[in-house]
């Protein structure tokens, strides 16, 4: 009689591995649906995956990092070998930011205390926003206050915002060989407005390198979003000793 509950404890246990094994498969496929949602381009399977693996409390930065940019990344080798075109770009584009746009939120921190203040920008002639957006949310989440002023942005307007709200750090973002040599022109113009010394500048961007950065004068480089938040934070004790 004693065998009895032990029985039932073994079975039980069994189960349970049984009913992990499941739910973690489960989970696994709806990211996976994730990956090929914004590949495909397409928007509502790429925001009814996120909705669940939300409710799931699945790590935004899990989502976005192992599965969304991952399809990004592919989309862009499709397209570089004439697999994909324009047109795939754009929908992928819409898929990831329909899902990023239920992501922002959870990246937000409970911070009362403003960081600094983060003017940020793809630069002119660069329309790729998606890496910049990302940037700016993470940006806020940890508590910066961000002025986000969109895409094709001239040297002027970086400038013109960096004064106008007292701004300490300028963050730069291009996706393009073409377009990340402009960064170099908005160094300048910040240099000529006398701001340099007032304002730390950074850039991001997939052509982009540390030495690139060292080069044009830029005061630092990131690659992810993450490593963005940690040298603004970097920059910020800088600039208050
Ligand atoms: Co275009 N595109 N695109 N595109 N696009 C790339 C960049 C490309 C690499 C594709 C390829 O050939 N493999 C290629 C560039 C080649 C090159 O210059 N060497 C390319 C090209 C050629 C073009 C066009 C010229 C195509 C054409 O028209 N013939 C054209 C240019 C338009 C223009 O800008 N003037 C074009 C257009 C487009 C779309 C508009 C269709 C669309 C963008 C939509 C949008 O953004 N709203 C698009 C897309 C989607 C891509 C790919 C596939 C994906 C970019 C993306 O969103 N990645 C891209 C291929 C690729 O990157 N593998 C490609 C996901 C995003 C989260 O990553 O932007 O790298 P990313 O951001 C990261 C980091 O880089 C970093 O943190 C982010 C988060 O981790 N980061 C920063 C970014 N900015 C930062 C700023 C910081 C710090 C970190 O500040 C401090």
């Amino acid at each position: 009689m004693e065998i009895f509950p032990e029985y039932i404890c073994k079975v039980r246990n069994k189960l349970s591995v049984f009913i992990n094994l499941i739910y973690n498969k489960h989970i696994m496929s709806d990211l996976n649906n994730l990956y090929d949602a914004v590949l495909t381009g397409n928007l509502n399977l790429a925001v009814s995956t996120t909705q669940e693996a939300i409710a799931e409390g699945i790590a935004p930065q899990e989502i976005i990092n192992g599965y969304m940019i991952k399809a990004m990344e592919e989309m862009g080798a499709r397209f570089e070998s004439g697999k994909a075109f324009v047109p795939n770009l754009l929908m992928a584009a819409r898929a990831m930011k329909g899902s990023l746009d239920l992501l922002k939120p959870l990246l937000k921190g409970d911070t009362s205390a403003s960081m600094g203040k983060v003017v940020i920008g793809t630069v002119k002639g660069d329309l790729h926003d998606i890496g910049k957006n990302l940037v700016a949310s993470m940006m806020e989440g940890c508590g910066f206050e961000v002025i986000n002023l969109g895409v094709d942005v001239s040297s002027d307007k970086f400038v013109e915002a960096v004064k106008e709200h007292n701004a300490d750090i300028i963050c730069m973002s291009a996706l393009l060989t073409t377009t990340m040599n402009y960064m170099k022109e908005v160094v300048a113009a910040v240099e000529a407005a006398g701001l340099k010394d007032k304002v730390k500048i950074m850039v991001g961007g997939a052509p982009l390198s540390n030495s690139f950065a060292s080069q044009i004068g830029a005061d630092g480089y990131s690659d992810n979003a993450n490593s963005a938040v940690q040298k603004a934070k970097e920059l910020m004790s800088v600039n208050l000793n």
